[in-house]
């Protein structure tokens, strides 16, 4: 396995030397980071999760009844299939036209009928269903009853007392050996008793059986949208008693009597790629079972550990500690809007970090709207990839918190889609490259889908494309650069083809587009060239230009790039000091002046094209956009408008924005944030507001402390990366910086910035340089 993740490592580019970086301690002193709470799980979002990236597990902790809910990342509704509309392109004129002659309303009505890929809905992703297991004689009342997830050591664990015995189960999802492990133990020798089965939700109907010592569910995935069902999957259960029995029956295994009990879970389905389906879900369970023959739960449990730990504990943090942090996780998210807890701030920090480890990994799906869980058939927004915002944000804290193998499902993702999306592209626009709208699933599907008026956006994939350069700019492997570099050219490709001339403006602009999912007020939300798009386009031809530069320059695409780059529509401040979400200063007409994505802030963040350093009169705008929009939204908005605030260097405010985010409103028992729904994207922006709250890496500066709230007045924040291949601590004390120290993984110069004061380091490879603030100015130490 080393062997296999050494080589993926390498294959994405991200420094060996970091990745086998010394694990720091994760906390400073007490015990590990975990949540913890005095009840079994209830409801879903009260269960706490454990994922391998490709298997997931909800684990509910009751006593009497466990219930783990399973995911595998591939298993989703439908098969192959090709969404592109043949009858686009005829139409795409017109609908143009009637773009440019504010005709917004009969746009959307032909875009709806000419425009839309098939079927109308992508596919979603789906349950497993529930492995349960019932303990014939406990009863649900047991007393010294606690649950927890500790995420250092990646492990949920239910303990309690029921007739003077002891009951200890554990749960793990090992990445390194492709299981969740369940291990359950007892203080009394042949006291574990228990009977295992298969609930799924699946309309397909998967079928359980015994085989041996095994508990099977065999079925296949649902039809969805007409799209026809075609894949299989099974899930296998081998079970390992010591002493009692093992015995089974229809689609039950019971255990009789056991001293300890283990459970090792596996589940795969016949995906292979968005394009085939030929794969033997029993033949990889049983490979994955075979080689754990023989290996006990203490190596299972050890090499799982050191795997997470490798990866968990690059990064410190400390934001203070009240006596908040000794009450139960549920106890604390209910009390935080009006307790001092900033122990629960590191939390909610560090499980972003837990969770992006257990949902991403070298060979998994990428993170999708739930990570890797998801209880239904049918899930809300299909659990897919939307990939107008919530994607993306999944993606905001990987480079940051130093976690940069994370990305590569992401990456590979992209590679998908520059694949299908290159057909959406020339049969819909007649255009080269490759083109992606505002979702992708599995089969990665890129034409419009839902609605014309939020799947008409084709910049999706464009935006894929900043962390296609990003992941090259903080770790600055060349040779991965050169790998991925036809990505963001066939997606440069796409737009040289495809942007228009603005008849009133005289700018190039995408047209049909939108601002995601935003009613101007004129009739619709289409429009030409909203202030988004602009952005992106920028941001993929900056990057192209500079990956141009680095890998040698193709000269005539150099210089149709730049001739396009400079006829871009510009932003524009309009009429109340506001950024303009669209060409026109239509911000007060839009039909919801609070809604929740605030798309024309992309160049606040995530993009660097806006800062209030750089350009202070468009960042004095997007902070006047963004006082209108307000600050309560849905949790992935809220989050968006934390690292906003962030980037603002408005620490105070950013802080009663991630209160917002903490609270009971928008955070579950399990910390999972709320939409509402569940989705997981809040969990991952909130993860990289507050690294941005602590250090800012952009426009070739690393900016440390820029938004620190009074509320964090001593802490820390060590092991994390700035761009340009830098690792960063940072610690500071009575509201200042004490001490930063940079540790950089190549040689280099860079500019650091800290309370109006700059400071130009240079850096050589492994050598740290400690920084500190003399007399109000940054020095070396
Ligand atoms: C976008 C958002 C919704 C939701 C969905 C998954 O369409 O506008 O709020 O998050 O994605």
């Amino acid at each position: 396995m080393t062997l296999t993740r050494r080589s993926t490592l390498a294959a994405l580019g991200a420094s060996t030397a970091l990745a086998n970086a010394p694990a720091r301690a994760a906390t400073s002193k007490g015990s590990p980071p975990r949540l913890w709470y005095r009840q079994p799980a209830r409801e879903w979002v009260e269960a706490l999760p454990v994922g391998s990236g490709k298997l997931g597990a909800m684990v509910f902790g009751g006593v009497a009844a466990e219930r783990l809910q399973l995911n595998e990342d591939t298993l989703w509704a439908g098969g192959p299939y090709d969404p592109a509309n043949p009858e686009a392109l005829a139409a795409l004129p017109e609908i143009r036209r009637l773009i440019d002659a504010g005709e917004y309303a009969k746009a959307t009505q032909l875009a709806e009928a000419k425009f839309m890929g098939a079927p109308k809905r992508q596919m979603s992703y789906q349950t497993i269903g529930d492995l349960k297991l019932e303990f014939p004689g406990l009863a649900e009342a047991a007393s010294d009853y606690v649950r927890d997830l500790d995420i250092d050591g990646a492990i949920a664990t239910t303990t309690f007392t029921a007739d003077g015995v002891r009951h200890v189960r554990e749960v793990i999802a090992s990445a390194p050996d492709g299981v969740i492990a369940v291990r359950l133990t007892a203080s009394r020798k042949g006291a574990i008793t228990v009977d295992l089965g298969f609930a799924s939700p699946l309309k397909s109907k998967p079928v359980a059986s015994v085989q041996g010592t095994a508990l099977v569910l065999t079925g296949g995935n649902d039809s969805q949208q007409g799209v026809p069902a075609q894949l299989k999957f099974e899930c296998r259960v081998e079970v390992r008693a010591k002493g009692g029995r093992v015995a089974g029956q229809g689609g039950k295994l019971s255990v009789t009597g056991a001293d300890e009990v283990l459970l090792l879970i596996t589940a795969a389905t016949s995906y292979r790629r968005y394009d085939d389906v030929s794969g033997d879900p029993t033949a990889l369970n049983k490979a994955a079972l075979a080689r754990l023959a023989g290996k006990p739960w203490a190596r299972l449990l050890a090499d799982h550990q050191a795997d997470h730990r490798v990866l968990f504990r690059r990064v410190g943090v400390d934001f203070g500690r009240t006596r908040a942090d000794l009450l139960p996780t549920d106890e604390r998210i209910k009390r935080s809007p009006t307790t001092d807890d900033p122990s629960l701030a590191a939390l909610y920090f560090q499980y972003g970090r837990y969770l992006l480890i257990a949902c991403s990994r070298p060979g998994s799906q990428p993170a999708n709207l739930q990570g890797v869980w998801n209880d239904k058939t049918d899930a809300p927004w299909g659990s897919k990839y939307t990939i107008n915002i919530n994607t993306e944000m999944n993606y905001w804290p990987a480079e940051p918190t130093n976690l940069p193998e994370l990305v590569e499902p992401l990456i590979a993702l992209v590679r998908d889609i520059a694949q299908t999306g290159t057909t959406t592209a020339k049969v819909m626009y007649g255009a080269r490259g490759w083109v992606a709208h505002h979702n992708t699933d599995l089969w990665r599907a890129t034409a419009p889908i839902d609605g014309a008026m939020y799947g008409v956006w084709p910049t999706g994939g464009a935006w894929l494309c900043k962390h296609v350069y990003d992941h090259y700019d903080y770790n600055r492997d060349r040779a991965y650069l050169a790998r991925v570099y036809p990505l963001m050219k066939g997606s440069a490709r796409f737009f040289l083809d495809t942007l228009v001339v603005d008849p009133k403006f005289g700018v190039l602009v995408t047209n049909p587009s939108l601002s995601p999912e935003n009613d101007h007020g004129h009739g619709s939300s289409l429009v030409a060239g909203p202030t988004m798009d602009q952005a992106i386009v920028r941001d993929l031809f900056e990057n192209c230009l500079k990956a141009e530069t680095i890998l040698g320059p193709d000269q005539a695409f150099v210089a149709e790039l730049k001739a396009a780059r400079d006829k871009l529509a510009p932003y524009r401040i309009g009429k109340d000091g506001q950024l303009q979400e669209w060409q026109e200063d239509w911000d007060a007409d839009a039909v919801d002046i609070h809604h929740r994505h605030v798309s024309h802030l992309y160049g606040l963040f995530p993009s660097d094209q806006i800062g209030i350093d750089t350009t202070p009169k468009l960042a004095a705008a997007a902070r006047t956009s963004l006082l209108t929009r307000g600050d309560l939204a849905t949790g992935w908005a809220i989050a968006w408008r934390l690292n906003l605030w962030a980037r603002l260097s408005d620490g105070d405010h950013a802080h009663n924005v991630l209160k917002l985010l903490l609270g009971p409103e928008r955070t579950y028992p399990n910390m999972f944030d709320a939409h509402p729904p569940f989705q997981i994207d809040g969990n991952f922006g909130g993860t990289s507001g507050m690294t941005e709250m602590v250090l800012q890496s952009r426009n070739d500066r690393i900016y440390l402390l820029p938004a620190l709230p009074s509320a964090w007045p001593t802490g820390r924040m060590t092991g994390l990366r700035a761009r340009g291949a830098v690792g960063v601590d940072v610690h500071w004390a009575g509201g200042k910086l004490t001490e930063a120290v940079l540790t950089a993984s190549i040689d280099g110069r860079v500019t650091v910035v800290h309370a109006g004061s700059s400071l130009d380091v240079d850096l050589h490879r492994g050598r740290p340089v400690r920084l500190a603030v003399v007399q109000g100015a940054l020095v070396r130490a």
